[in-house]
């Protein structure tokens, strides 16, 4: 007898900073979304696509659940109410040092879910077997109908078996995409990603939030990939830090970049970087949509 094909959309959603985008990184096998230790670094909902015979899963990261300050927050929040409304299967993350407390408001609308939910407790393995039992019971209370599974991204502990529950879960349904597609953002999202990462990784304090990178030229050849981008702040002076001391900052950050480029697209990156002032580009709905971030 012939198996129905499987497909779907598994939605991952949860606060700042608690491994959304390295879980989807580790269940999908690819480097697609840009992790970092701070907070606020997705922007974006970003799919990453697993394709086999059988099946299609495909996943979304989703920024950080917080409560807007400025429109491009707005924007961020948004994508991560609009993967309540789409999902076939939700994978809300939490982590073993925030509390359960936070977000009332999101955990209510998780609760009426009819799909569905697994909570996802990451970093287990910066906690001990006490402090985790207690954990699990409280999230078991706050979210009764859901599935609770503690796990560690970075030690890949557990991802298998959420995997596997993911599998099982996945309704009926031909794909939604292409099998040869992988994710849903063209070339140049992954540059620009890139590129935000080590200025997330690089600058300190409200430097990294005023950033957004703009890729101006694109061009592909056999072996190598011509590439312009502009990187964008706020305020004059934030340009002077981000280029740094005889240009120092921006060559690092050039040059961590590229060789991340070079990995990403197993192609050799001839990559030149500019810094202008977008005057207070994020809290304008018109910069905003020039960025391609999506608003009311
Ligand atoms: N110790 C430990 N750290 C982890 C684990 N998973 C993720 N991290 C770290 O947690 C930090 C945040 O990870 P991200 O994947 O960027 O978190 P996020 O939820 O996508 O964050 P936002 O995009 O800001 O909402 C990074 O420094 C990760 O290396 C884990 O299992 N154990
Ligand atoms: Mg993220």
């Amino acid at each position: 007898m012939q198996t129905m094909h499987k497909a779907g959309f598994v939605n991952i959603v949860g606060n700042p900073n608690v491994g959304k985008s390295t879980l989807m990184n580790v269940l999908v096998g690819e480097r697609i979304s840009i992790a970092t230790f701070k907070a606020q670094t997705t922007r974006h909902r970003i799919m990453g696509i697993c394709n086999t015979d059988e099946m299609q899963i495909v996943f979304s990261d989703t920024p950080g659940i917080l409560k807007p300050n400025y429109k491009l927050q707005e924007s961020m929040l948004n994508f991560s109410r609009s993967a309540l409304t789409d999902a076939d299967i939700l994978l809300y993350v939490t982590d073993v040092i925030e509390t359960s407390d936070k977000n009332s408001e999101y955990i209510e609308k998780v609760r009426c879910q009819t799909i569905p939910v697994l909570v996802l407790i990451n970093k287990i393995d910066l906690t001990n077997q006490e402090k985790l039992t207690e954990l699990v019971e409280t999230w078991q209370g706050q979210l009764p109908q859901a599935e609770v599974i503690p796990i560690s991204a970075t030690s890949k502990f557990n991802v298998n078996y959420v995997l596997k529950r993911v599998k099982e879960l996945l309704p009926d349904s031909p794909p939604y995409f292409d099998k040869s597609q992988w994710t849903d953002k063209p070339a140049r999202f992954f540059v620009s990603e890139i590129i935000r990462e080590k200025i997330l990784l690089y600058y300190d304090k409200e430097i990294p939030y005023s950033v957004e990178v703009s890729i101006e030229h694109f061009k592909e050849e056999a072996k190598i990939i011509f590439i312009r981008a502009v990187i964008y702040v706020e305020r004059e002076s934030q340009k002077g830090i981000i280029i740094g001391k005889e240009g120092k900052a921006l060559k690092k950050v050039a040059t961590e970049a590229r060789r991340s480029l070079e990995r990403f697209f197993d192609k050799k990156i001839f990559l030149e970087t500019f810094v202008k002032v977008d005057k207070d580009w994020r809290s304008s709905e018109k910069e905003l949509r020039n960025f391609g971030y999506q608003l009311d």
